[in-house]
């Protein structure tokens, strides 16, 4: 991306016809372009009614706009919004004029980079303001709205002051290489790094609970063929998104289908029937099934309560471990066999029909309560991180406890302070004290345009 001298200008809002459209302006040339447009000195952060003329004098729309003088603004720049009506073409004119008068089109996430350049938000604020935007849940919005506010930026440089501290500690005897850490020292200094890893390890913990805020619940509908995987799939959707027929074997590809349980959304996934005897094409369907399978934050095993129960593969039974397993005994409105209703009976069961809905509210219920198992407690404030920062932290805490081992092995301090100095920089990351100019840019670029 260039400098973040010149002027940018977007189209905020999506392209198609909505009422209102937001255009977005940053940039040295902002305060000009806004004196152009309203005749005057614009007072900030006041919205002002203008006829938008494009340099041709041409009447375009009628329009509002706010300038914002740096560096109080999103960006940290001057900055000026413009709302025009909402017709496409209408956008795309004024964007153009402005493009015509300096501005330069701005790059996805172009605004939030430059709001990080300039100090207004720390990297893991940014990254917020995304999971804010794609927030499908009221708890993925709850928590990105604590990251935004700075909760993650905090609790991390609570840490890196106990870290700097240790390492201020240690590193006062560098100076004097004939005196030896004195004992007391020493073991101050491996408590306090013990105790930094185990605050690591429950960010840590976090991890899993962020991926399924940030991606929803990944639930795979398992089952032997004509179970009822894709009419239970239906039945909680609320619509026919998948074939159902009597014949085994409808389903051959897996598909997924969004729907929001309680405060979280959950991904669930349709698959191919696990049949013992499968032909060539319900074979790869099949393999696909184990792929989701393997990548599930939580299996619903669907079973024929009517039928007796199905011998699984040593491959898929590996993978169905209590904590992550719920069984749906399924076709309650058929006579059950003795066999089924009483297999599974280690792990949580609910019994369903998919054709009348009986039972459709206490599997709702289990998958809402499995959902919020996911969150793990930190403080009073909602903190899942994102695998940009897992990444750090594993490094972070892979130096904390190399940094333990070197001190009791009594190895020079130089060693130990610098590996504590790679922890420090690995902390540093989550909020940003990245050198890595690439890593920004691509991270960027993941944002949308207007952002
Ligand atoms: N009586 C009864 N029939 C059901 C119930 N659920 C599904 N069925 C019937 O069972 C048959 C198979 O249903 P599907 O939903 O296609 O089963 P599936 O597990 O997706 O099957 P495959 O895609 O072939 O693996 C259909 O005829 C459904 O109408 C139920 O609760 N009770
Ligand atoms: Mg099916």
């Amino acid at each position: 991306m260039a400098s973040p001298q010149d002027t940018i200008v977007a189209l905020a809002t999506p392209a198609g016809t909505s009422a209102i459209a937001l255009l977005r302006i940053s940039g040295q040339d902002t305060a000009r372009l806004a004196r152009d447009l309203t005749g005057g000195e614009p007072p900030p952060r006041t919205a002002q009614r203008v006829d938008y003329r494009d340099r041709q004098g041409t009447l375009l729309d009628d329009i509002l706009c706010t300038f914002f003088r740096g560096p109080a603004s999103y960006t940290g720049e001057d900055t000026l919004e413009i709302t025009c009506h909402g017709n496409p073409y209408l956008a795309q004119r004024i964007l153009e004029d402005l493009i015509a008068r300096g501005c330069r089109a701005a790059e996805p996430g172009e605004f939030t980079q430059r709001a990080f350049l300039n100090g207004r938000m720390d990297l893991s604020q940014a990254e917020a303001v995304m999971d804010l935007i794609h927030a499908r849940g009221e708890r993925a919005l709850a928590a990105a709205n604590q990251q935004l506010r700075g909760a993650l930026g905090r609790h991390v440089t609570a840490m890196i002051e106990r870290l700097l501290g240790a390492l201020a500690r240690i590193e006062a005897y560098i100076d004097f290489p004939e005196e030896d850490l004195p004992p007391e020292d020493q073991s101050l200094v491996i408590k306090e790094l013990e105790n930094l890893q185990a605050d690591v390890s429950k960010l840590l913990a976090t991890n899993h609970y962020g991926s399924v805020l940030r991606d929803g619940l990944g639930v795979v509908i398992l089952g032997e063929p004509n179970a009822g995987k894709s009419s239970l799939l239906n039945a909680l959707v609320g619509r026919e998104r998948a074939l159902v027929s009597d014949t085994p074997g409808t389903t051959r590809d897996y598909l997924e289908e969004r729907i929001l349980l309680g405060e979280h959304c959950l991904r669930l996934i349709d698959t191919a029937g696990l049949n013992p005897k499968p032909e060539a094409i319900e074979q790869r369907g099949i393999a696909l099934s184990l792929e989701r399978l393997a990548e599930a934050d939580l299996v619903l095993l669907v079973l024929d309560r009517s039928r007796s129960p199905p011998v699984l593969s040593a491959e898929v039974l590996d993978q169905l471990q209590p904590k992550r397993t719920l069984i749906v005994l399924n076709k309650q409105d058929l006579p059950a066999d003795a066999q089924s209703a009483a297999a599974w009976a280690d792990f949580e069961r609910v019994e369903v029909s998919a054709l009348t809905g009986h039972g459709l509210d206490a599997l709702k219920q289990a998958l809402t309560a499995r959902a919020q198992s996911f969150h793990v407690e930190l403080g009073d404030e909602l903190i899942a991180i994102n695998a940009r920062h897992a990444d750090a932290l594993a490094r972070a805490s892979e130096g904390l406890s190399l940094s333990q081992t070197l001190l009791k092995l009594n190895h020079p301090i130089e060693l130990v302070s610098s590996e504590l100095r790679g922890v420090l920089a690995n902390l540093g990351e989550i909020a940003g004290k990245v050198d890595n100019e690439r890593m920004l840019d691509q991270l960027f670029a993941s944002f949308c345009i207007g952002k």
